[in-house]
């Protein structure tokens, strides 16, 4: 799959969110590029927000990488090499610092935005090139949270079980810490629909986003209090005897635990924790009550939670007493976040997965993979750290000596990021492959530069699980090469044991192979049929001979769960709180999030002059600003228990009086950030932390 050789438009997807919204590229003028709008891709039908319309700005601009360097020993600064020299370069030492420490002594960082292509061979790379057990990637701190929840709770963790458009149809659509229409802006037009028929939306957020804007119901929680909300409907939901019994007792296991549980959360307790009013509870349960297709999503603002796993299994109690998972238009749902924050976390670049969300120690596992690989079983290293706990480990933090960065720019987005920095700045060799100097490329011992988006051809999973292809529409810059020619040249260069290939569609085939029969299943899917078919949902198995080819899965569960006894699970939680409580020294909640013109740690839109890049700033109360005598742009100093952060104030009302807002997209919220984890998915505490705000 290459661009095409005339001017018809290339039909591709966005470089950004896990919307992925389908996009036409046509060739203007002599190297110029346009970005047009593909209609017929049902997912956004032809719509983008600012940052896809403008995502071609990065090409030929003087912001991309387009030579490797090798930081200098003399002058300590990064110059210009030749891609051998470079490779060499990090062979070497890579080789030395495993002779003297073990193959754990290096580390991979990969991330949510690779294709399915990369993020399947930066996960062979480790385990067969590297022989190393510490990989793990930035999705760890996005969806982990609802993908752990999803696989106790269902048996299978994929964020939509079923297509986006079917929110249309429902008759209540709960987002639960989800601001959509900042976020993934022509996904609102299908809550939009759902209302012209009668639907009805609650948001539940701190803050009045203008997705809380459209809402019917909207309900304004304490950070972090969203569990014992949830624990609260439930109570209710019981109490007023609406309960789907009939299908509590077909379809699920547990419930009768549950029950007993949530007899303790009546409305005025929930009113006293999470300082939503009982009469707003009510007519929450109230609509979840007396409608009979209801669709709960969580994103990160109930997720990002050092209790953002038992949060969402909290909201699926919910959604299982009433009967929702498998009906049609009903159910839960998890709003994933990177371009391919789905398939980035079936193909084996986290810590404890190999390809098809097999587990790395289940043997059964290891031996199918292996067997695709063509490597001993035995030869598999077992699990790494967690994200945060492999940064935090780095170095002077006594674990792997040498990191290989993979799409996540560290140093930004990472919670408590001047310790993580300071980790990064002990290792022995820090190697980043990008499209531009990233914060964390400026730290690095060897910069790669490495070719973005539609200048190479890949697969992506989408928030659906629709499996889609990002086809090549425009001719990367000279000097700048795949992530997968990095591997590739690497892998040899160490003397790995197997080739890995840079052709993405061999890649796709043999990644089906290896997750045949695993829960994401892509043996069926082809890049024709891809093409053909404007995506396929997994699970796709290959069929035999004559056999139909599998039509894929839109939507799960209808018959059953993919659990042992096909039941899925009601499980009890208890609700601790954040764990950081407001004190007399830090009075307010911290929470953080996403604007609509920034994509992450913004080393790509701050560097898109099309893009508002108004710098960070700190949304507060007029209430608290009267308080600390901050006006509307006066710059006010947040400060934590980890660090401190100066930003101009923003005063607004729609945020709670005991909360202040940062979003994360510029150097300085990540100072503040919690890193209390979630015991379950290791998800760092970043929806909320104690601060005292000054001017
Ligand atoms: N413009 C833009 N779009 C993006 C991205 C981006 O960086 N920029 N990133 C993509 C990615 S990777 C992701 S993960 C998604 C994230 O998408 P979202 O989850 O929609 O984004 P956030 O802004 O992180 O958080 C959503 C909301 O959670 C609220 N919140 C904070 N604390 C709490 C809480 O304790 N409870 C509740 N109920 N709500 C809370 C915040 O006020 C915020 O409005 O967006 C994707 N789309
Ligand atoms: N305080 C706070 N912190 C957060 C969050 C929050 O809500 N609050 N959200 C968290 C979430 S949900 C996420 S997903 C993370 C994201 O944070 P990061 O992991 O930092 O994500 P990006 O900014 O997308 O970084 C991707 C980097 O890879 C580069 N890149 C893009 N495509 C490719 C490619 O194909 N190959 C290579 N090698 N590089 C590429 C980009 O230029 C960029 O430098 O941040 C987390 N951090
Ligand atoms: S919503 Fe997401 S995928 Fe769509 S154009 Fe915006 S950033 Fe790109
Ligand atoms: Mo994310």
């Amino acid at each position: 799959m290459t661009e095409t050789a005339d001017r018809s438009p290339v039909k591709t997807h966005c470089p950004y969110c896990s919307l992925q919204c389908g996009m036409a590229i046509s060739r203007k003028g002599r190297a110029g590029i346009e970005i047009g709008a593909w209609e017929e891709f049902p997912v956004n039908e032809g719509a983008m927000c600012r940052k896809g319309w403008t995502s071609g700005e990065l090409r030929g601009s003087r912001e991309r990488l387009t030579t490797p360097m090798v930081r200098d020993r003399a002058t300590g600064e990064l110059r210009a090499a030749e891609w051998d020299e470079a490779l060499d370069h990090i062979a070497r030492r890579l080789a030395v610092l495993q002779a003297e420490h073990g193959n754990d002594a290096v580390a991979v960082f990969g991330g949510g935005g690779l294709t399915n292509e990369k993020s399947y061979q930066l996960g062979k790379f480790a385990r067969v090139a590297l022989g190393t057990s510490q990989i793990d990637y930035n999705g760890r701190w996005c969806m982990s949270s609802a993908a752990s929840a999803g696989n106790q709770a269902f048996g299978v963790d994929r964020g939509l079980p079923f297509p986006l458009v079917d929110i249309e149809q429902a008759d209540v659509v709960v987002l639960v810490g989800s601001n959509l229409a900042e976020t993934m802006p022509p996904a609102a037009r299908h809550l939009d629909r759902l209302r012209e028929r009668g639907g009805k939306v609650v948001v539940i957020d701190p803050r009045l986003t203008s997705t809380a804007e459209r809402a019917d119901l909207f309900l304004q929680p304490v950070p972090g209090t969203d569990l014992a909300l949830a624990l609260g409907v439930l109570h209710l939901l019981d109490a007023q005897g609406a309960v789907d019994e009939e299908y509590v007792a077909r379809r699920t296991t547990g419930f009768d635990e549950v029950r007993r549980s949530v007899a303790a959360w009546w409305p005025e307790r929930v009113e006293r924790t999470t300082g939503v009013a009982t009469d707003e509870l009510r007519a929450l349960v109230d609509l979840l009550a007396g409608n009979e297709k209801v669709i709960v999503l969580t994103a990160r603002g109930a997720e990002q939670h050092a209790q953002g796993t038992a949060t969402v299994l909290g909201w699926l109690n919910v959604a299982l007493a009433l009967g929702m998972p498998g009906k049609p238009s009903s159910g839960y749902g998890c709003l994933t976040g990177q371009g391919n924050g789905q398939g980035g976390r079936e193909h084996g670049q986290k810590a404890d997965q190999l390809p098809g969300y097999r587990m790395i120690d289940d043997p059964a596992a290891r031996a199918h993979v292996a067997g695709v690989w063509g490597v001993d079983p035995d030869s598999l290293p077992g699990k790494g750290r967690s994200a945060y706990e492999l940064l935090e480990s780095l170095g002077d933090g006594g674990g792997p000596r040498a990191l290989l960065v993979f799409g996540s720019n560290i140093v930004v987005s990472a919670p408590h990021a001047t310790h993580v920095t300071q980790r990064l700045e002990s290792l022995d060799l820090l190697v980043v492959c990008d499209i531009v100097m990233s914060e964390t490329a400026a730290l690095a011992d060897v910069v790669l530069p490495i070719t973005q988006w539609a200048e190479e051809s890949g697969t992506m999973t989408n928030l659906e699980g629709r499996v889609i292809l990002r086809r090549r529409a425009i001719t990367p810059p000279a000097g700048v090469r795949s992530d997968l020619d990095v591997i590739s040249g690497l892998a040899s260069r160490l003397g790995a044991p197997i080739d890995f290939s840079t052709d993405p569609e061999e890649i796709f085939e043999e990644l089906g192979r290896a997750s045949a029969g695993g829960k994401a299943d892509y043996s069926g899917i082809t890049y024709a049929r891809i093409a053909e078919e404007k995506g396929v949902f997994w699970p796709c198995p290959a069929t035999d001979g004559d056999a139909a080819p599998h039509p894929g899965t839109p939507r799960m569960f209808t018959e059953s769960f993919p659990t042992p006894d096909g039941r899925a699970r009601f499980l009890v939680q208890e609700f601790a709180g954040a764990a950081e409580q407001p004190d007399a020294s830090y009075p307010v909640h911290l929470t953080t999030g996403r604007v609509l013109a920034q994509y992450q740690s913004g080393a790509q839109t701050r560097r898109i002059k099309g893009l508002t890049d108004e710098g960070a700033f700190v949304e507060i109360h007029p209430m608290l600003a009267d308080r600390i005598g901050a006006h509307d742009g006066d710059p006010v100093l947040v400060r934590t228990r980890r660090g401190e952060m100066k930003a101009p104030a923003r005063v607004v009302t729609t945020i709670r009086p005991d909360t202040v807002f940062v979003p994360f997209h510029w150097v300085g919220a990540n100072r503040l950030t919690n890193d209390a984890l979630d015991p379950s998915s290791r998800m760092p505490e970043f929806k909320v932390c104690a601060a005292e705000v000054l001017v």
